[in-house]
């Protein structure tokens, strides 16, 4: 490519991201959610790309704890007869009964190295899953050389009052292995054609962070296969030989939020270091900047790389929080019960204790809300009832169920 051509090629790739706020720039007044100082001098390179205004109305939020004596939850699914099933950390799959009663561990899981972020990670049900009963699981696998994220499918199998997994099979294995205990991601989404969606995360080390912009890599990537684990032909990489076929997208620090928009459009959110926190919409082939450009600086306060927060070729995110909100995951709101957050985003808030519901016009962020729910909130679904269910971290975890009320 010739320089011009790459510089044209940037200069799109900003403009349609720039496009769309100015479209939807009329957002609802008011001061922005967000009221502590930035870690960071640097501005955002678009308009409402940062610092959104609060709604003008806050949204009311009844809290009840709808599962209790979770050991350091991860990620929950509803199951289509209303009942969850729930990973730990640790690595203990458990069924939860429409009741609130969390079922025995499951057998037919595999082991996980769950030292430091890693351990048993995401759950997504197949989407055939009320005749095929297949779950698929993420995991940081212990492995000869170190570790990494692994997907792997499985069928729920339920007789006698007991539940196990059957039919194991690992379909994905991010590689390298790293001997590392940090940055695994993990999120799984299904896109409305059956593509199964895989966000990761870089392993956070210096050594192992450039590979997010090496597409020979598989850190730092977002990934697309089939519900089997083979590579879709139209990938973006598909043909190349220096390449991961999987890749979908790449420059990622740590994806711990999928999710699918109105328009079944996947999204992600990803960790920032200190400052940086990102909402992107992954397309194909396009590189999210890690860690050439960010919003964040390092934890001891020094700039990441050269400080840039854009650099060419890469794409500017939606959406950044500086300070960090600590996004464990990400859920699209398509229930009823909270009209206000139709066409928002739902992010758990590890740093925040409480939801970050962002609404969304267009491709832009149009205003910002918190919920604040005094626990680190790692995972985050829409009940078939149109409530939304929070999962809160650590040991003695509960899943809290928010309906709207006369506020907390
Ligand atoms: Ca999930
Ligand atoms: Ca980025």
């Amino acid at each position: 490519m010739h320089r011009t051509q790459i510089l044209i090629a940037t200069a799109t790739i900003l403009g349609s991201v720039a496009g769309a706020h100015a479209q939807s720039s009329v957002a609802a007044g008011g001061t922005p959610a967000e009221t502590e100082k930035p870690n960071t001098s640097y501005a955002p390179m678009l308009p409402g790309q940062t610092r959104a205004p609060k709604p003008a109305t806050a949204t009311k939020v009844t809290t009840s704890t709808a599962v209790q004596g979770l050991a350091s939850g991860w990620a929950f699914e509803f199951l289509p007869d209303g009942r969850m099933i729930v990973t730990e950390k640790a690595g203990t799959l458990r069924l939860v009964a429409k009741d609130g009663t969390l079922g025995k561990p499951l057998g037919g899981v595999p082991k996980v190295d769950a030292r430091g972020q890693g351990g048993l990670l995401d759950i997504a049900l197949s989407p055939g899953f009320a005749s095929d009963r297949m779950v698929y699981l993420s995991y940081s696998e212990p492995r000869e050389k170190g570790n990494g994220t692994t997907v792997a499918r499985a069928k729920l199998v339920e007789d006698g009052g007991a539940a196990r997994l059957d039919e194991f099979k690992v379909i994905f294995r991010q590689t390298p292995s790293y001997e590392g205990d940090k940055h695994y991601g993990s999120r799984l989404v299904f896109a409305p054609d059956g593509k199964l969606f895989i966000g990761v995360g870089e392993r956070s080390d210096k050594v192992t962070r450039v590979q997010a912009q090496d597409l020979s890599s598989g850190l730092g990537k977002v990934f697309r296969i089939e519900a089997d684990g083979g590579v879709p032909k139209d990938n973006p990489f598909a043909g190349s030989d220096k390449s991961k076929p999987e890749i979908w997208s790449y420059g990622h620090r740590n994806v711990q939020g999928i999710a699918l928009d109105a328009d079944g459009r996947m999204w992600v959110a990803e960790h920032g270091p200190r400052g940086g926190d990102e909402l992107n919409r992954p397309r194909a082939g396009l590189n999210y900047g890690w860690p050439e450009a960010s919003y964040g600086i390092e934890y001891d306060g020094s700039k990441i790389g050269a400080g840039k927060t854009q650099a060419p070729g890469t794409v500017q995110p939606v959406y950044y929080w500086d300070p960090v909100i600590g996004p464990s995951s990400l859920t699209f709101y398509e229930g009823t019960l909270f009209p206000a957050w139709t066409n928002s985003f739902l992010l758990g808030g590890l740093v925040t204790t409480g939801l970050v519901v962002v609404k969304l016009d267009g491709d832009a962020v149009v205003s910002e809300e918190r919920i604040p729910l005094d626990a680190r909130i790692r995972d985050v679904k829409v009940g078939q009832d149109g409530a939304v269910y929070a999962m809160t971290d650590g040991p003695d975890g509960k899943i809290l169920k928010l309906t709207p009320g006369s506020g907390t």
